[in-house]
């Protein structure tokens, strides 16, 4: 049997491997994978061999797209580029790319290309990174626990994600637990599978800061923190406990609609059943006070004495991707992901060079991002396993390989291992990895930078060659497949202080609040209903969609109640008026997960007119300009 590392960007980062028969399994003896895969997996072969797929270089033509061989695309591409760089300049020439693959060389070889150009690159800021950043303020490095802390736990609580959907691992973990009679709480607005394994609490989206001080001061205030830790591992508690004093349980009722009882009971059980592992998920994270709510929950085990107790991010690794990248190779020019779409609509930028993302439908005001593709005086290059529907505004699109069809170095960012994946199929069509077209374009406009040629094995091997972490480099991740990350001891606290800072020094420094800045989303009149969205299991972001699903359109959720009071029915059309001057056209679907307010909807929904994203405003939270993506709000109307 074959094996390659799943290369999504889920925190599972599985071990596959590929039967004879060509089905796909969980690897049995990987530690984490642990011989089951998710339903995507199971159907990933189906999938990259569907219509969808991109099987060779396209150029649009009179509207309709034309196949041309490798060669003709890539001198249309340098001709092009040529061309915008001697009239406008390196910075008119922006690369997008993002999740589609997490592979360490799928993800940063191609960014050589435009950091030699002195080109225009992108912050990433649309996932996670705001909560990171929020960490690293009061510990130092930003990883946390691991699964086998998680198994090891006394008591789980989960905040703001759903495992069942997002990290079908973890979940079999907390089923696990449950079996065993440890408690799990899970904190969201919405009923999901993964609330149903134990105790529910349901705050306004937005509110987690908030409800973050109700825990601390039930611990502070009646159960009592642990001095001896505090004294021996942290500063600032004074100051804490001053900021946690500011929300009396009352207060914190008013504001999340949580009664206080509620987390109390979930406060009670911070300090009784230690250690406790608070898991915090990235969709709590996407709002306003998201890295602000993301910094108090994880400051909640300092209180109860319990190093590191929380997961939010562990991929803190220490391999060379500035190298993989070439960030010496230049000096680009940067711009925040979330600004996109109003920057491509109002004209700027002249050329577009998107691999592995789908802006079109995932960035916030994908209108906008369609607006500016459709853009005469834009010339846009999609690479792309499959006609996403970025790809299929390009002016050229070219097949990508599958990561089946490729080799990669793959880590999690939740377990301690990374693998080495190797190419297992043959590539689909003339699809081609990452690596090879960017060498191609630079071949073709004659870029004399050794860098942009050099082969990604031996660019892997510098990559990886002087991390403390991995012991051996590639060579022992090509040998034993995969192995085992060492990471610093979980009493360790990498703070100017050398310890858990409540009171961020860090942050100071930063121009951040020193002390969590507790906020929450408050309703803007007019638009009475929060928006949300997250993953559901069977697809990664807008991947593994079949032909047949496309065809489908997919529906606004709302609560009984509120449907029965704007009179409407299941199945009923409506149109949906976000903050932003855009509007989208829907179904409805009466959904009884959901609390009075709140509407919800499948990450990448497409709706019969519009999408999700046309919604979302690009608005920042002060953390690491991090994105909103759930702290929106709409009108909504029968028609
Ligand atoms: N099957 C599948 N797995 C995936 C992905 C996928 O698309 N599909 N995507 C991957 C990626 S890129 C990521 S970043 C992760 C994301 O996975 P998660 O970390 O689980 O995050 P989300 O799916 O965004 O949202 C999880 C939950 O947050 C809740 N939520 C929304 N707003 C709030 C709030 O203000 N407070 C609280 N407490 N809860 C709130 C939502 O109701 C939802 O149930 O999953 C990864 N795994
Ligand atoms: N409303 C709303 N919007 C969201 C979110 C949300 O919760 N709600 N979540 C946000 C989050 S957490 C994330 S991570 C982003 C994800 O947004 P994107 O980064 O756009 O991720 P995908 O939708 O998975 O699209 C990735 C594309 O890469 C392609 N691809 C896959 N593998 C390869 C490869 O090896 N090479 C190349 N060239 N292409 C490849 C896929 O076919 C797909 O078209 O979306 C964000 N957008
Ligand atoms: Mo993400």
């Amino acid at each position: 049997m074959q094996r390659i590392f799943c290369q999504r960007d889920c925190p599972d980062a599985c071990s596959l491997l590929v039967t004879p028969e060509g089905e796909v399994r969980g690897d049995p003896h990987h530690p984490v994978t642990r011989g089951f895969a998710c339903i995507k997996a199971m159907n990933f072969l189906k999938y990259y061999k569907s219509e969808r797929r991109v099987l060779y270089p396209h150029i649009r033509e009179g509207g309709r797209y034309k196949r041309v061989s490798w060669d003709e695309a890539i001198s249309l591409i340098a001709l092009k580029l040529r061309s915008i760089l001697k009239e406008y300049g390196p910075r008119e020439v922006l690369v997008v790319n993002y999740s589609g693959n997490s592979g360490l060389l799928s993800f940063n070889y191609p960014l050589r290309l435009f950091y030699a150009l002195n080109a225009t690159v992108i912050d990433y800021t649309i996932c996670d990174e705001a909560g990171e950043v929020a960490v690293s303020l009061h510990y130092g490095k930003r990883y946390g626990a691991f699964p086998d802390d998680m198994e090891n736990a006394e008591m789980l609580a989960i905040w703001g994600a759903n495992i069942a959907s997002s990290s079908v691992h973890a979940y079999r973990i907390a089923v696990e637990l449950k079996r065993k009679g440890v408690p799990i709480w899970t904190i969201d607005p919405r009923r999901t599978r993964t609330s149903l394994l134990g105790r529910h609490i349901r705050p306004k989206p937005g509110s987690d800061s908030v409800l973050a001080m109700g825990v601390s001061w039930y611990i502070i205030n009646e159960f009592g923190v642990d001095l001896e830790f505090i004294k021996r591992y942290t500063i600032g508690f004074e100051a804490y406990k001053e900021l946690v004093s500011k929300f009396p349980p009352d207060k914190v009722e008013a504001i999340t609609g949580v009664p206080k009882g509620e987390f109390r009971d979930l406060a009670r059980d911070y300090i009784e059943r230690r250690p406790s592992i608070s898991y915090i998920g990235v969709g709590l994270q996407k709002t306003r006070y998201g890295a602000e709510a993301v910094r108090a929950i994880s400051l909640i085990p300092a209180l109860v004495g319990v190093h590191r107790g929380f997961f939010y991010c562990n991929s803190v690794r220490d391999f060379d991707t500035d190298y993989l990248k070439g960030k010496n190779l230049g000096n680009p020019s940067v711009v925040n992901m979330l600004d996109i779409g109003p920057l491509l609509s109002s004209g700027k930028f002249k050329f577009l060079y998107i691999y592995g993302c789908n802006p079109a439908i995932t960035f916030p005001r994908s209108d906008l991002i369609r607006d500016g593709l459709a853009r005469e005086d834009l010339y846009v290059v999609v690479h792309d396993v499959v006609w996403s529907e970025t790809a299929e505004m390009a002016d050229i699109v070219l097949p990508a390989t599958s990561m089946f069809e490729q080799f990669d170095v793959v880590g999690s960012w939740w377990h301690p291992y990374v693998g080495y994946s190797s190419q297992v199929i043959e590539p689909a069509g003339e699809s081609k990895p990452n690596w090879w077209v960017t060498q191609e374009i630079a071949r073709k406009i004659g870029l004399d930078v050794p860098e942009l040629y050099e082969d990604p094995i031996e660019a892997l091997k510098r990559a990886l060659r002087s991390s403390k972490m991995l012991d051996g480099g590639l060579d022992a991740l090509m040998e034993k497949g995969y192995v085992k990350l060492k990471y610093p001891p979980k009493d360790s606290y990498q703070t100017p202080s050398g310890k858990i800072e409540f009171y961020s020094s860090k942050a100071l420094e930063m121009g951040y609040s020193p002390l969590p800045n507790v906020g929450w989303d408050v309703e803007v009149d007019g638009y009475p209903f929060k928006l949300i969205s997250s993953s559901v299991p069977e697809r990664t972001s807008t991947q593994d969609m079949m032909p047949e699903d496309l065809v489908k359109r997919d529906s606004i959720y709302i609560s009984r109640d509120d449907a029965e009071s704007l009179g409407l029915e299941e199945g009923g059309l409506v149109r949906v008026t976000p903050t932003n001057g855009s509007s989208i056209i829907a179904t409805i679907s009466i959904d009884d997960n959901l609390l009075r307010g709140v509407v919800w909807a499948r990450r990448g929904s497409r709706f019969i007119i519009g999408t999700l994203n046309d919604l979302l405003t690009n608005e920042k939270q002060k953390i690491a300009e991090g994105n909103t993506l759930n702290s929106n709000y709409v009108r909504i109307e029968r028609v």
